[in-house]
């Protein structure tokens, strides 16, 4: 079973986050050959720092990365084709799949949502110009869609850092992070956000202590505003009740594991979004903001899915934070509210966490889907 992974990196981390993870779960868990092709290299190095930049080819955890040049080189088409979110095929090697003797199952990865039409677009086929179909792959959270990514061994993996807490004590150490005491650990992973400083504020002035964790990114601006001054990754600076620390960007598994020292994570986009949730801890997600505000749309499915189990209370205290931060608005009605419901949050991601896990991880519903296509 051969596979090729087509990924262009639009702008961020998601594009590269998602195709890159997808490769290394066909290899391990499926025995796939997997070629990886990326236009943007770099991005690939700053996620996976054993990625070579600068190389046309590479094998990475058993993936052959390949460097997707703007000159494309012919190559025999693999069995299976993904093309990461839209992101088109080169020319010549669709004219290459439509002239291949044994046919050639070609896959558009969409973008994970949890609106309801995703069920029933999920696996519709397209037909192209040249003869060839194309399938509609959307993952997502519910039966009818393809799922999402989690590799086999994962949950067990956190669930023994979680209960460890001895070797949480000394991932965070290899971090440069030493938990203040009794703090509420959080980490932040968003987008310019100009309801940052309000948040802050709130988390200073509390009773109880918050001990922040900042991967450097986008937030950054906000961040060294608020705090007045330029911070240095690994630096920690208090203000009343809140520790904020900037940390280097660091590389994916170790970002997951971030994610499961956390009481709470914030986080963005597509991939980390999953990965909080997999973290079984509350989160609030930035969602990737579109144009006319077409991601509000999506922000809403997924909150009226994730909070049909929720009491009144806790539900309107998650809509209230995630709406005022994606806004760009003031949190602190929401998040005072959000403490009061806290422990049922927490208890609640737990829950969802445990639902999701039930149903076919991405990857594997992909190979289903090649089988029973063949
Ligand atoms: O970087 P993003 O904002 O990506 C976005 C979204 O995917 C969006 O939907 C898409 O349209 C846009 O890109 C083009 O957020 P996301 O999806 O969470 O991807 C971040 C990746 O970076 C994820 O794989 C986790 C990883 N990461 C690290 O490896 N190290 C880190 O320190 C951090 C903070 C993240």
């Amino acid at each position: 079973m051969r596979w090729d992974i087509f990924c262009r990196v639009v702008d961020n981390y998601g594009d590269i986050g998602v195709t890159w993870r997808l490769a290394r779960q066909l290899v391990a868990e499926q025995g796939a050959k997997v070629r990886l092709w990326v236009d943007d290299l770099a991005a690939l190095a700053r996620i996976c720092p054993q990625a070579d930049a600068e190389l046309a080819c590479q094998l990475l955890s058993g993936v052959e990365v390949r460097h997707w040049a703007q000159a494309w080189q012919t190559v025999e088409p693999a069995d299976v084709v993904i093309e990461a979110f839209a992101c088109e095929l080169p020319t010549e090697y669709v004219a290459a799949m439509a002239a291949r003797e044994a046919p050639v199952l070609w896959l558009n990865l969409e973008y994970l949502s949890a609106e309801s039409w995703v069920e029933g677009c999920h696996g519709l086929p397209s037909m192209q110009g040249n003869g060839l179909q194309k399938f509609f792959f959307f993952p997502g959270f519910t039966t009818g869609t393809g799922g999402l990514l989690r590799e086999s061994g994962l949950l067990a993996a956190r669930d023994r850092l979680q209960e460890d807490a001895g070797a949480r004590i000394e991932f965070l150490g290899s971090l440069g992070i030493r938990p203040v005491a009794e703090a509420r650990l959080v980490s932040l992973f968003a987008y310019e956000n100009a309801a940052l400083a309000g948040w802050l504020d709130a988390l200073a002035s509390a009773d109880t202590p918050t001990h922040l964790l900042v991967p450097e990114g986008r937030i950054l601006g906000d961040l060294q505003r608020w705090a007045g001054s330029p911070l240095e990754p690994g630096q920690v600076m208090r203000r009343g009740a809140l520790s904020v620390q900037l940390l280097p960007f660091m590389q994916q598994e170790q970002y997951d594991a971030l994610l499961w020292c956390c009481d709470l994570n914030l986080v963005r986009g597509e991939d980390s979004f999953v990965r909080a949730q997999w973290a079984g801890r509350p989160l609030v997600w930035h969602i990737y903001p579109q144009q006319d505000d077409a991601h509000l749309v999506k922000l809403d499915a997924f909150m009226a899915l994730y909070c049909q189990a929720l009491s009144g209370e806790a539900q309107a205290a998650l809509r209230a934070v995630w709406q005022a931060w994606n806004a760009g608005e003031d949190m602190t009605p929401g998040w005072a509210a959000w403490l009061q419901c806290a422990d049922e949050l927490a208890a609640h991601a737990q829950a969802w966490a445990r639902r999701q896990a039930v149903r076919a991880d991405l990857a594997a519903a992909l190979v289903q889907f090649y089988r029973n296509w063949l």
